[in-house]
């Protein structure tokens, strides 16, 4: 579990943000065949706007993170779309890079078939403000690069946007330069819903529901995230406070 401190300003994020990117209720009706590869700032609120709908879309996403002052994957993006601005979608499906949030999420509605969610008028200037005030709670996490060791291969991170225990996660990912493959694991009906202790006792739900719920709980017999694989080690674990400490002691320089 995550340090009460994360816990309470990660929570307070997500809870600013309507707790979207947890429920994949309405998933695309098509799947990339190859993942998509988003560079990223964890911390940015244009690309929690993504993330959020890479949950809602039960969409996968390798994120190649792109912090204040990361070397790894920054210059990449200037390279392919000109400049250094984040979010940057690469669909190697399609060929199609994309900067600006909203045209992203249009994009990824459109092409893999879902309903947009609100990306224009005053719903947007509500996402963008609200998700404004979320970054500012968790300020200095997730924004500036730490000085690591490149893997030889992307990690792997079973998450879905909101979780509070998540969230410590995927910022270190981030400060670290770790590229990962974001696999969602949205929630896909209500007895998903609560804390797995919680809800499986009482609903006698492992919510398997959506693909990566399935994968999940196949892997290890339980529905529960941060879930990190590293084929680079072989370790695979829970627990938001253990993977950090592992992050950190693996590739931290
Ligand atoms: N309108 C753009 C705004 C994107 C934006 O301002 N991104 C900031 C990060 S939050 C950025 O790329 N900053 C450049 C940098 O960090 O070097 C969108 O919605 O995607």
């Amino acid at each position: 579990m995550a340090t009460a401190f994360d816990l309470t300003t990660s929570s307070l994020t997500s809870s600013l943000r309507g707790w979207r990117g947890t429920a994949a209720f309405h998933p695309a009706q098509r799947q990339p065949k190859n993942p998509l590869e988003l560079y990223d700032i964890e911390a940015c609120p244009f690309c929690r706007l993504v993330r959020e709908a890479l949950t809602e879309f039960d969409l996968d996403a390798l994120i190649r993170p792109c912090p204040v002052g990361g070397q790894r994957y920054r210059p990449r993006c200037e390279e392919l779309g000109g400049r250094q601005q984040f979010p940057f979608l690469v669909d190697p499906n399609t060929g199609r890079q994309l900067y600006e949030s909203a045209d992203i999420i249009d994009y990824l509605a459109t092409t893999y078939q879902r309903p947009a969610p609100g990306t224009h008028g005053l719903r947007r200037r509500l996402a963008v403000a609200t998700s404004l005030a979320a970054s500012a709670v968790r300020y200095g996490h997730g924004r500036k690069a730490r000085p690591s060791r490149a893997p030889d291969q992307p990690l792997e991170l079973f998450s879905f946007e909101s979780s509070p225990n998540v969230i410590p996660v995927r910022e270190r990912l981030c400060e670290l330069e770790l590229p990962y493959l974001l696999r969602n694991t949205g929630k896909g009906r209500w007895t998903d819903m609560g804390p797995p202790a919680v809800r499986d006792r009482l609903l006698h739900a492992p919510g398997a529901t959506t693909r990566n719920r399935k994968l999940l709980f196949e892997r290890t017999g339980r529905v529960q995230v941060p879930y990190l694989i590293d084929p680079n080690t072989g370790v695979e674990m829970f627990e938001s406070t253990a993977i950090v400490a592992y992050l950190d002691k693996t590739y931290a320089a």
